[in-house]
């Protein structure tokens, strides 16, 4: 918005430097420069150059250009318009929602963390700005309050100190909530809302993982208004939104594909560094330098591993020499438009694998292929883990590391396998990395999983996961990272360039 309306003004004084030029155009042009009348039209100029770099500089950073070879596609409206039907459709007759905006959160002194929006508010609005608040009511008695957008109020403070804040026409642009109002609004908004409605959805963060120690906006929310209205029957919004985000839709699945693209750009960059002596910090860098560069950014801390590293699960210190002869484990993905992907690779170090490196590459690679081809609809997450499992355990025998007795004792619980193989096989992704589901959840088309087998072996000094980005269809699983390398001779290939 604002940007059109540096055009808007560059064309309108573009306009005036013209009428004023066509006045004085007989003048002879040897004063041109110096003349009192052709200042202002110079100035005119000067303006309308300024204000067009800025607009290139603005677009850029705003619209997230993409080079043509890439999907161009960005989140709109459209996108946030049919997500807030779909919650409608879950929501009770006579009920009301409320989402908050995530806080930004401190650090030391007066510092904070990089903001990170809230998921399911982004999910319904596409808005990522601080202290924003979502209402849905959509059988509110006034038109105007069935779906209502609270923003921050910009200031010209605000513009100095942390720059651009949304107008309430940019909101409404980019959710499509046809009336977006100032914070100081939402209080009276919500007691009329509240004295109309029978039952209120409230957030909550239900990830079955989620270890939650600072008090939410959402939750913080919660108890305010359970304490003025306490006799309302109140819901569980997280409930309706795990049910909806995990199925994906056309769209959805453009944005992921988006994320994967700038995470294989990335991948392939940092292969042509692998040599030894290389750091994993320099590693890092090359995948930074190419997400950045395509407006993205890690889609979780990157996890670069050389030799026995590779065996910590959440190594995050990124910081040793690679050595000749070790291999090194790459996670390390790209998330963009809040969009994530998930991508482990794991390379030799040296150009070329070890005979018994290559044997448990191509032991994890086998599992991968099946497992990927397992995520079919009616399954749960569990039932690949368990798949994974028992094709995991049979590789390990192939390579020496299990006996037919340890094959034969099955224990559900802990079996023999998890010695080289303990965790999951696959999560859902999408707006979170670790994306919302409820486990005994069946898979269902439009579910975007990982698959990341792995099998691990400290005491050899290196492990091989194997991880892609998945989108389950009717027609089968879609492998969104097929054209990444990953078999053992084009990784070598490449690495030998
Ligand atoms: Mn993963």
């Amino acid at each position: 918005m604002e940007s059109q309306r540096v055009v808007a003004g560059a064309t309108a004084s573009w306009r005036v430097a013209a009428r004023r030029f066509a006045l004085t155009a007989p003048e002879s042009t040897r004063g041109l420069v110096h003349s009192k009348t052709w200042r202002p039209f110079w100035r005119c100029l000067q303006s309308t150059f300024r204000a067009l770099i800025l607009l290139t500089l603005r677009l850029r950073l705003r619209y997230h250009p993409f080079p043509t070879t890439m999907n161009p596609i960005v989140p709109d409206a459209q996108l946030f318009r049919a997500n807030r039907e779909r919650l409608k459709k879950l929501m009770l007759r006579n009920s009301l929602a409320v989402l908050n905006a995530n806080d930004v959160l401190p650090t030391n002194a007066d510092g904070t963390l990089p903001y990170i929006p809230n998921a399911d508010l982004f999910y319904l609005t596409g808005v990522r700005q601080e202290e924003t608040i979502l209402v849905l009511a959509p059988d509110a008695f006034e038109e105007k309050h069935r779906e209502v957008l609270f923003l921050r109020q910009p200031t010209e403070h605000l513009a100095t100190w942390e720059g651009h804040k949304l107008s309430r026409e940019e909101a409404q642009k980019i959710s499509g909530v046809p009336h977006v109002q100032w914070l100081s609004a939402f209080p009276s908004v919500l007691h009329q809302l509240m004295c109309e409605c029978e039952h209120v959805y409230l957030n909550t963060n239900e990830h079955h993982r989620a270890v939650v120690e600072v008090e939410s906006r959402d939750a913080r929310f919660i108890k305010q208004c359970q304490a003025r209205y306490p006799l309302h029957h109140y819901l569980r919004l997280a409930r309706l939104m795990h049910q909806l985000r995990v199925v994906k839709s056309p769209r959805e699945i453009e944005l992921i594909k988006a994320a994967c693209a700038v995470t294989g750009r990335g991948f392939r960059r940092a292969l042509q560094c692998v040599k030894p002596g290389v750091t994993e910090a320099e590693l890092e860098a090359e995948f930074a330098r190419e997400f950045i560069r395509h407006h993205a950014g890690f889609a979780y801390p990157p996890i670069i591993a050389a030799g026995r590293n590779s065996c910590v699960l959440h190594y995050h210190q990124n910081d040793q020499v690679c050595r000749a002869g070790q291999l090194v484990l790459l996670d390390v993905a790209a998330g963009r438009d809040q969009y994530q992907s998930d991508l482990t690779r794991t390379v030799p170090v040296s150009g070329r694998f070890t005979r018994r490196q290559r044997r448990v590459y191509q032991a994890v690679l086998r599992v991968f292929r099946q497992i990927v081809q397992a995520m079919q609809p009616g399954k749960t997450i569990r039932d690949l883990r368990v798949e994974a499992e028992a094709l995991i355990a049979q590789e390990c025998f192939g390579l020496g590391l299990l006996k037919p007795a340890q094959l034969r004792r099955r224990d559900p619980d802990n079996p023999a396998v998890r010695k080289y193989f303990m965790h999951g096989v696959a999560h859902p992704i999408g707006l979170d990395v670790h994306d919302v589901m409820y486990v005994h959840q069946h898979i269902q088309p439009g579910w975007v999983l990982t698959c990341e087998p792995a099998i691990y072996l400290p005491d050899e000094g290196f492990g091989v996961r194997l991880e892609n980005t998945i989108h389950v269809t009717d027609d089968g699983p879609v492998d969104l990272m097929a054209d990444i390398p990953i078999e053992p001779d084009e990784i070598e290939d490449r690495l030998n360039r």
